[in-house]
Protein backbone atom coordinates (compact mmCIF):
# COMPACT_ATOMS: atom_id res chain seq x y z
CA UNK A 1 0.00 0.00 0.00
CA UNK A 2 1.42 3.26 -0.54
CA UNK A 3 1.13 6.32 1.10
CA UNK A 4 -0.93 9.01 -0.56
CA UNK A 5 -2.97 6.15 -2.07
CA UNK A 6 -5.97 5.89 -4.56
CA UNK A 7 -8.45 3.53 -2.44
CA UNK A 8 -10.64 3.09 -4.69
CA UNK A 9 -13.30 4.63 -2.55
CA UNK A 10 -13.30 8.27 -4.38
CA UNK A 11 -10.50 10.07 -3.06
CA UNK A 12 -11.38 9.79 0.71
CA UNK A 13 -9.11 9.74 3.45
CA UNK A 14 -7.51 7.07 4.72
CA UNK A 15 -9.11 5.57 7.79
CA UNK A 16 -7.25 4.46 10.81
CA UNK A 17 -8.48 2.24 12.99
CA UNK A 18 -7.72 2.49 16.63
CA UNK A 19 -6.98 -0.70 18.73
CA UNK A 20 -5.91 -0.43 22.07
CA UNK A 21 -4.29 -3.06 23.62
CA UNK A 22 -4.13 -2.16 27.00
CA UNK A 23 -5.86 -4.27 29.92
CA UNK A 24 -8.70 -2.24 30.62
CA UNK A 25 -9.52 -1.89 26.76
CA UNK A 26 -9.37 -5.57 25.72
CA UNK A 27 -9.26 -7.75 28.90
CA UNK A 28 -11.10 -11.12 29.41
CA UNK A 29 -12.06 -9.29 32.90
CA UNK A 30 -8.33 -10.28 34.07
CA UNK A 31 -5.02 -8.40 33.38
CA UNK A 32 -4.21 -9.76 30.27
CA UNK A 33 -5.53 -8.49 26.44
CA UNK A 34 -7.44 -11.61 25.06
CA UNK A 35 -6.65 -13.23 22.00
CA UNK A 36 -10.27 -13.46 20.94
CA UNK A 37 -11.53 -9.77 21.03
CA UNK A 38 -8.64 -8.21 19.51
CA UNK A 39 -9.30 -10.62 16.98
CA UNK A 40 -13.07 -9.66 16.61
CA UNK A 41 -11.92 -6.17 16.32
CA UNK A 42 -9.89 -6.47 13.78
CA UNK A 43 -11.75 -8.90 11.07
CA UNK A 44 -15.06 -6.25 11.97
CA UNK A 45 -12.48 -3.00 11.70
CA UNK A 46 -11.31 -5.10 8.03
CA UNK A 47 -14.78 -5.69 7.36
CA UNK A 48 -16.16 -2.16 7.47
CA UNK A 49 -13.40 -1.26 5.17
CA UNK A 50 -10.41 0.35 7.61
CA UNK A 51 -7.60 0.80 5.56
CA UNK A 52 -5.09 0.31 8.56
CA UNK A 53 -5.06 -0.52 11.63
CA UNK A 54 -3.59 1.40 14.94
CA UNK A 55 -2.07 -0.64 18.04
CA UNK A 56 -1.16 1.27 20.85
CA UNK A 57 0.09 -0.84 24.19
CA UNK A 58 0.08 2.35 26.54
CA UNK A 59 -2.59 4.92 26.85
CA UNK A 60 -1.15 8.67 26.03
CA UNK A 61 -4.36 9.96 27.41
CA UNK A 62 -4.06 12.84 29.82
CA UNK A 63 -2.82 11.29 32.79
CA UNK A 64 -2.33 7.63 32.32
CA UNK A 65 0.49 5.66 33.28
CA UNK A 66 3.81 4.90 32.11
CA UNK A 67 4.34 1.15 31.19
CA UNK A 68 7.98 -0.55 31.04
CA UNK A 69 9.23 -1.42 27.48
CA UNK A 70 8.64 -5.31 28.17
CA UNK A 71 4.50 -4.64 29.39
CA UNK A 72 4.45 -2.84 26.31
CA UNK A 73 6.32 -5.57 23.89
CA UNK A 74 3.96 -8.02 25.74
CA UNK A 75 0.40 -6.63 24.76
CA UNK A 76 1.44 -5.41 21.09
CA UNK A 77 3.51 -8.01 19.64
CA UNK A 78 1.01 -10.75 20.12
CA UNK A 79 -1.26 -8.43 18.94
CA UNK A 80 0.37 -7.75 16.03
CA UNK A 81 0.24 -11.37 15.14
CA UNK A 82 -3.43 -11.70 16.03
CA UNK A 83 -4.12 -8.96 13.69
CA UNK A 84 -2.34 -10.46 11.05
CA UNK A 85 -4.27 -13.94 11.56
CA UNK A 86 -7.56 -12.14 11.40
CA UNK A 87 -7.29 -9.52 8.72
CA UNK A 88 -4.19 -8.34 5.79
CA UNK A 89 -4.65 -4.60 6.74
CA UNK A 90 -0.95 -2.62 7.29
CA UNK A 91 -0.28 -2.41 11.13
CA UNK A 92 0.35 0.93 12.86
CA UNK A 93 1.92 0.84 16.26
CA UNK A 94 1.42 3.99 18.64
CA UNK A 95 4.80 4.10 20.41
CA UNK A 96 7.08 6.84 21.51
CA UNK A 97 9.70 4.29 22.82
CA UNK A 98 12.76 3.23 20.44
CA UNK A 99 12.67 -0.27 22.09
CA UNK A 100 9.48 -0.83 20.89
CA UNK A 101 10.09 0.46 17.90
CA UNK A 102 13.51 -1.96 17.37
CA UNK A 103 10.65 -4.66 17.95
CA UNK A 104 8.31 -3.97 16.12
CA UNK A 105 10.14 -3.07 12.50
CA UNK A 106 11.78 -6.67 12.94
CA UNK A 107 8.40 -7.66 12.91
CA UNK A 108 7.76 -5.82 9.60
CA UNK A 109 5.25 -3.09 10.80
CA UNK A 110 3.91 -0.82 8.45
CA UNK A 111 3.96 2.47 9.90
CA UNK A 112 5.37 4.07 13.12
CA UNK A 113 2.84 6.34 15.06
CA UNK A 114 4.99 8.28 17.41
CA UNK A 115 3.31 11.20 19.57
CA UNK A 116 6.84 12.35 20.72
CA UNK A 117 7.49 12.55 16.62
CA UNK A 118 10.75 10.80 17.12
CA UNK A 119 12.67 12.91 19.96
CA UNK A 120 13.63 9.90 22.11
CA UNK A 121 17.14 9.21 21.83
CA UNK A 122 18.14 7.15 19.39
CA UNK A 123 14.55 6.81 17.20
CA UNK A 124 15.77 8.83 14.64
CA UNK A 125 18.60 6.57 13.54
CA UNK A 126 16.77 3.55 13.81
CA UNK A 127 13.89 4.57 11.91
CA UNK A 128 16.53 6.16 9.22
CA UNK A 129 17.68 2.42 8.83
CA UNK A 130 14.09 0.99 7.94
CA UNK A 131 11.75 1.71 4.79
CA UNK A 132 8.33 2.14 7.23
CA UNK A 133 5.84 4.94 6.98
CA UNK A 134 6.23 7.29 9.94
CA UNK A 135 3.34 9.91 12.05
CA UNK A 136 5.26 12.88 13.62
CA UNK A 137 2.71 14.15 16.37
CA UNK A 138 2.94 17.71 17.93
CA UNK A 139 2.36 17.73 21.81
CA UNK A 140 2.68 20.40 24.51
CA UNK A 141 4.83 18.66 27.96
CA UNK A 142 3.88 15.12 28.41
CA UNK A 143 0.61 12.59 28.57
CA UNK A 144 1.19 13.04 32.59
CA UNK A 145 1.21 17.00 32.93
CA UNK A 146 0.00 18.02 29.18
CA UNK A 147 -3.71 19.50 30.19
CA UNK A 148 -2.08 21.16 33.31
CA UNK A 149 -1.87 24.44 31.43
CA UNK A 150 -1.77 24.64 27.68
CA UNK A 151 -0.16 28.09 26.65
CA UNK A 152 0.53 28.99 23.06
CA UNK A 153 1.45 32.89 22.11
CA UNK A 154 0.27 31.21 17.93
CA UNK A 155 -0.42 27.71 18.55
CA UNK A 156 -0.88 27.01 14.62
CA UNK A 157 2.45 28.76 14.09
CA UNK A 158 4.00 26.95 16.91
CA UNK A 159 2.85 23.68 15.78
CA UNK A 160 3.60 24.15 12.60
CA UNK A 161 6.97 25.42 13.35
CA UNK A 162 7.89 21.87 15.90
CA UNK A 163 6.59 19.99 12.84
CA UNK A 164 9.31 22.10 10.44
CA UNK A 165 11.69 21.19 12.67
CA UNK A 166 11.01 17.63 13.38
CA UNK A 167 10.74 17.30 9.16
CA UNK A 168 14.21 18.44 8.83
CA UNK A 169 15.45 16.55 11.63
CA UNK A 170 14.06 13.66 9.99
CA UNK A 171 15.60 14.39 6.18
CA UNK A 172 18.78 15.26 8.09
CA UNK A 173 18.92 11.65 9.80
CA UNK A 174 18.46 9.90 6.07
CA UNK A 175 14.75 9.43 6.52
CA UNK A 176 12.43 9.60 2.96
CA UNK A 177 10.40 12.10 2.84
CA UNK A 178 7.60 10.51 0.99
CA UNK A 179 7.03 8.46 4.53
CA UNK A 180 6.19 10.91 6.65
CA UNK A 181 3.21 11.97 7.71
CA UNK A 182 2.27 14.56 10.46
CA UNK A 183 -0.28 15.25 12.86
CA UNK A 184 -1.16 18.49 14.99
CA UNK A 185 -1.83 16.50 17.99
CA UNK A 186 -5.41 17.17 18.74
CA UNK A 187 -5.76 17.07 22.78
CA UNK A 188 -2.15 16.82 23.32
CA UNK A 189 -0.99 19.79 25.56
CA UNK A 190 -4.12 21.88 23.86
CA UNK A 191 -7.11 23.74 25.33
CA UNK A 192 -10.67 23.66 23.43
CA UNK A 193 -9.77 26.79 22.00
CA UNK A 194 -6.21 25.71 20.89
CA UNK A 195 -8.15 22.70 19.07
CA UNK A 196 -10.68 24.61 17.65
CA UNK A 197 -7.75 27.33 16.52
CA UNK A 198 -5.72 24.08 14.99
CA UNK A 199 -8.83 22.65 13.38
CA UNK A 200 -9.88 26.16 11.94
CA UNK A 201 -6.03 26.26 10.03
CA UNK A 202 -5.77 23.14 9.24
CA UNK A 203 -5.42 23.27 5.32
CA UNK A 204 -2.31 25.82 6.59
CA UNK A 205 -0.39 21.89 7.19
CA UNK A 206 -0.81 21.18 3.59
CA UNK A 207 1.99 23.33 3.40
CA UNK A 208 4.38 20.49 4.96
CA UNK A 209 4.04 19.02 1.98
CA UNK A 210 2.85 15.57 4.07
CA UNK A 211 -0.14 13.70 4.15
CA UNK A 212 -2.08 15.16 7.32
CA UNK A 213 -3.29 13.11 9.94
CA UNK A 214 -5.89 13.43 12.46
CA UNK A 215 -7.16 12.46 15.63
CA UNK A 216 -10.22 13.70 17.63
CA UNK A 217 -12.25 10.71 17.39
CA UNK A 218 -14.15 10.68 20.63
CA UNK A 219 -11.56 13.15 21.98
CA UNK A 220 -12.83 15.40 25.20
CA UNK A 221 -13.18 18.35 22.62
CA UNK A 222 -16.07 16.93 20.86
CA UNK A 223 -17.95 17.01 23.95
CA UNK A 224 -16.82 20.37 25.05
CA UNK A 225 -18.18 21.82 21.66
CA UNK A 226 -21.16 21.70 23.05
CA UNK A 227 -23.45 21.11 26.16
CA UNK A 228 -23.15 17.61 26.81
CA UNK A 229 -23.25 14.88 29.68
CA UNK A 230 -19.65 13.60 30.49
CA UNK A 231 -21.20 9.54 29.52
CA UNK A 232 -22.88 10.52 26.30
CA UNK A 233 -21.72 9.31 22.73
CA UNK A 234 -19.59 10.98 21.05
CA UNK A 235 -19.89 9.49 17.84
CA UNK A 236 -22.44 12.01 16.18
CA UNK A 237 -19.81 14.64 16.71
CA UNK A 238 -16.89 12.69 16.46
CA UNK A 239 -18.00 12.16 12.72
CA UNK A 240 -18.96 15.65 12.19
CA UNK A 241 -15.31 16.30 12.62
CA UNK A 242 -14.15 13.72 10.28
CA UNK A 243 -16.28 15.41 7.61
CA UNK A 244 -15.08 18.54 8.22
CA UNK A 245 -11.18 17.32 7.92
CA UNK A 246 -11.69 15.44 5.04
CA UNK A 247 -12.87 18.70 3.68
CA UNK A 248 -9.88 20.64 4.96
CA UNK A 249 -7.55 17.83 3.15
CA UNK A 250 -6.58 15.55 6.12
CA UNK A 251 -5.01 12.16 4.56
CA UNK A 252 -5.56 10.25 7.11
CA UNK A 253 -8.20 9.92 9.81
CA UNK A 254 -7.64 7.91 12.78
CA UNK A 255 -10.73 6.94 14.60
CA UNK A 256 -12.84 4.37 17.14
CA UNK A 257 -16.05 4.04 14.94
CA UNK A 258 -14.68 2.79 10.99
CA UNK A 259 -17.94 1.50 9.88
CA UNK A 260 -19.69 4.73 10.89
CA UNK A 261 -17.07 7.51 9.67
CA UNK A 262 -16.33 5.90 6.36
CA UNK A 263 -20.35 5.79 5.89
CA UNK A 264 -20.29 9.45 6.63
CA UNK A 265 -17.25 9.96 4.61
CA UNK A 266 -18.81 8.25 1.82
CA UNK A 267 -22.07 10.30 1.96
CA UNK A 268 -20.48 13.02 2.44
CA UNK A 269 -18.34 13.24 -0.64
CA UNK A 270 -21.10 11.63 -2.70
CA UNK A 271 -23.09 14.39 -2.01
CA UNK A 272 -20.22 16.80 -3.41
CA UNK A 273 -18.06 17.69 -0.49
CA UNK A 274 -14.30 16.97 -1.60
CA UNK A 275 -10.95 17.36 -0.17
C1 LIG B 1 -7.00 11.66 25.19
C2 LIG B 1 -6.01 12.07 24.35
C3 LIG B 1 -7.55 10.44 25.11
C4 LIG B 1 -5.58 11.19 23.43
C5 LIG B 1 -7.14 9.56 24.19
C6 LIG B 1 -6.12 9.94 23.34
C7 LIG B 1 -3.58 10.41 18.80
C8 LIG B 1 -2.63 9.40 18.67
C9 LIG B 1 -3.72 9.15 20.52
C10 LIG B 1 -3.70 11.41 17.78
C11 LIG B 1 -1.91 10.25 16.67
C12 LIG B 1 -6.81 8.30 21.69
C13 LIG B 1 -5.74 9.06 22.31
N1 LIG B 1 -4.27 10.22 19.95
N2 LIG B 1 -1.81 9.32 17.62
N3 LIG B 1 -2.73 8.62 19.76
N4 LIG B 1 -2.82 11.28 16.75
N5 LIG B 1 -1.09 10.21 15.61
O1 LIG B 1 -7.76 8.94 21.22
O2 LIG B 1 -4.48 12.36 17.83
O3 LIG B 1 -6.74 7.08 21.66
S1 LIG B 1 -4.15 8.50 22.05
Amino acid sequence: MKFKMHNNKQALPLVMGILNVTPDSFSDGGKTVDRDSVIRAAEMMAKSGADLIDIGGESTRPGANIVSVDEELARVLPAMDWIREACDLPISIDTYKTEVMREVLSKGVWMINDVNALQAPGALELLAQHDVKVCLMHKQGTPQTMQASPSYENVVEEVMSFLKNRLEKCQESGLQLSNICVDPGFGFGKTLQHNVELFGSLEVFQQLNCPVLVGVSRKSMIGALQKMDLNESRLAGSLAAAIVAMQKGAQILRVHDVPETLQALRVASALGLHN
